[in-house]
């Protein structure tokens, strides 16, 4: 890792289409694109829709390594959901392939695109597991505990 590179977690979703293939081929984008490191990923999680309708999701987390800014990295995971055939016919609306930024280092972003933290990461399972698992330091005991009663469930 360079001196610039900042260190990102992104959280994967679907629950259209082939869900394990779309995150595994996500994952697969991202270690190939130009200036990102893909550093680790969580295992896959089969979760219950929150706020949402459709069949249960597949949810992960993977930690990036990036020379590039946080838009940028919003510009890629886009181009990667575009590639999945990603459409928005309405908010939640169930998806092939959701590539969501949760954090990039400490930065603290709020503009028309682009809210980091992530401002529900703290609210769902499937975004804390998956976080805690290949980064137990960014969550803690109280934050897990609340959204215990959300199902989540860790594929093999
Ligand atoms: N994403 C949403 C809304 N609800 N529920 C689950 N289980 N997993 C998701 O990825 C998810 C959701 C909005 O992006
Ligand atoms: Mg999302
Ligand atoms: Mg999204």
């Amino acid at each position: 890792m360079s001196r610039q590179d900042v260190t990102a977690y992104v959280a994967l979703g679907a629950n259209l289409g082939d869900a394990e293939r779309s995150l595994r081929t996500a994952l697969q984008a991202l270690a190939a694109a130009p200036g990102v490191r893909l550093v680790r990923a969580s295992g896959f999680y089969r979760t219950a829709p929150v706020d949402s309708s459709g069949p249960d999701y597949l949810n992960a987390v993977a930690e990036v390594a990036t020379t590039g800014t946080a838009p940028e990295l919003l510009d890629l995971l886009q181009s990667i959901e575009q590639q999945a055939g990603r459409e928005r016919p309405y908010r939640n609306a169930p998806r092939t392939l959701d590539l969501d930024l949760l954090l990039f280092g400490e930065a603290r972003i709020v503009s028309s695109r682009l809210t980091v933290p992530h401002p529900r990461m703290f609210e769902r399972a499937f975004v804390l597991m998956p976080l805690a698992e290949i980064a137990p330091r960014l969550v803690s005991e109280t934050q897990m505990q609340a959204v215990a009663a959300q199902r989540i469930e860790r594929l093999t």
